[in-house]
């Protein structure tokens, strides 16, 4: 048996998710590792959303166009709350609202996240293990000169517009790894091509995380091409941190610990020999997912590459 620990963030990580699952080959046991750092209380529910975007992209339910949300889902209640002075810059669908109902009805009843997050998987089909990394509170804030705020209010509220000097994943000194991550990344890691400050960030500052994956054989995909990230803010959390945001940077960032950077083949060659002169295998390939086609080929030139 071959166990493979996926890291995984929110929209950009779901689609090579969803090509691993179906890509996985018989001795292979995958665990999807999500991120919990953009986890935020609203409405007074506990919302998951890296969790939520995994459970849906794993069982086709998810909105594909969007990257998060039930597809075709309805903002009824979301409008409703909004004329009783709800907030309402995030866009919590109904049918998405439903999980996370249903999630706070179990936490105040005692349940984990990773046991809440086993019943959603067992009853929406889904073979493979999906781990919260921790079942504590972690949440990701962006400092500003506006101040403190979690990451939703930074990324979804003000669509990054206010200049981030530092990032706090507030509560990880205090938190555990769920039981059984470190168990999963002992021997093979793929991290998806993900937001490493905001969506790896916050797994990988967990106690012993990083120590554990020295010892195994990590792939990551990078994020980027040239300067740009396949989606969200990676760039401004990444230049207002004083890191490169490029390829190089993610390298950079996960050096203790990554065997080989995937990088896209549209890439500088100038970027592969930095990688490789930080000791790190680079791999040129297509990395951009459009269709089932080029995240089944992916997918299996990464499962190849463990
Ligand atoms: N992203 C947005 O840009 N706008 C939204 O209104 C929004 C709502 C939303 C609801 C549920 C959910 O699971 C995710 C949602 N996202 C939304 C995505 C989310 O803010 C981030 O992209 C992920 O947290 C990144 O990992």
């Amino acid at each position: 048996l071959s166990r493979i620990a996926v890291l995984c963030g929110g929209t950009g990580s779901s689609k090579f998710a969803k090509a691993l699952a179906s890509q996985r080959r018989d001795n292979d046991e995958l665990s999807f590792v999500a991120n919990v750092g953009d986890n935020f209380w609203h409405y007074g529910l506990y919302i998951c959303p890296d969790v939520d975007i995994l459970i849906y992209a794993l069982s086709d339910q998810l909105d594909r166009s969007k990257g998060w949300g039930v597809s075709s889902d309805s903002f009824v209640v979301k409008d409703r709350l909004a004329l009783e002075s709800a907030p309402d810059w995030f866009s919590l669908g109904d049918k998405d609202l439903t999980m996370s109902i249903r999630r706070a009805e179990l936490i105040a009843r005692g349940w984990t996240l990773a046991s809440i997050t086993e019943l959603f998987c067992s009853l929406f089909g889904i073979k493979d293990q999906v781990i919260p990394a921790t079942n504590d509170n972690v949440q990701t804030f962006v400092r500003t000169r506006l101040g403190s705020m979690h990451l939703q209010e930074f990324w979804v509220k003000y669509r990054a517009s206010h200049l981030p000097t530092a990032v706090d994943y507030v509560g990880v000194d205090r938190a555990i790894p769920a039981e059984g991550l470190l168990e999963t990344l002992k021997e093979k890691v793929i991290i998806c091509p993900a937001n490493p400050v905001t969506s790896i960030g916050p797994t990988i500052a967990l106690g012993r995380v990083k120590k554990t994956m020295e010892k195994a054989k990590v792939v990551a995909v990078s994020p980027f091409i040239g300067s740009r990230p396949l989606s969200g803010p990676a760039y401004s959390l990444m230049m207002g941190l004083g890191i490169e945001p490029s390829s190089l940077g993610v390298a950079k960032m996960y050096s203790s610990f990554l065997t080989v950077l995937v990088v896209d083949g549209k890439e500088d060659q100038s970027i592969a020999t930095k990688v490789k002169d930080l000791g790190i295998e680079c791999v040129k390939t297509d990395t951009i997912v459009s269709d089932d086609e080029s995240g089944k080929r992916i997918a299996n030139e990464l499962l190849g590459l463990l």
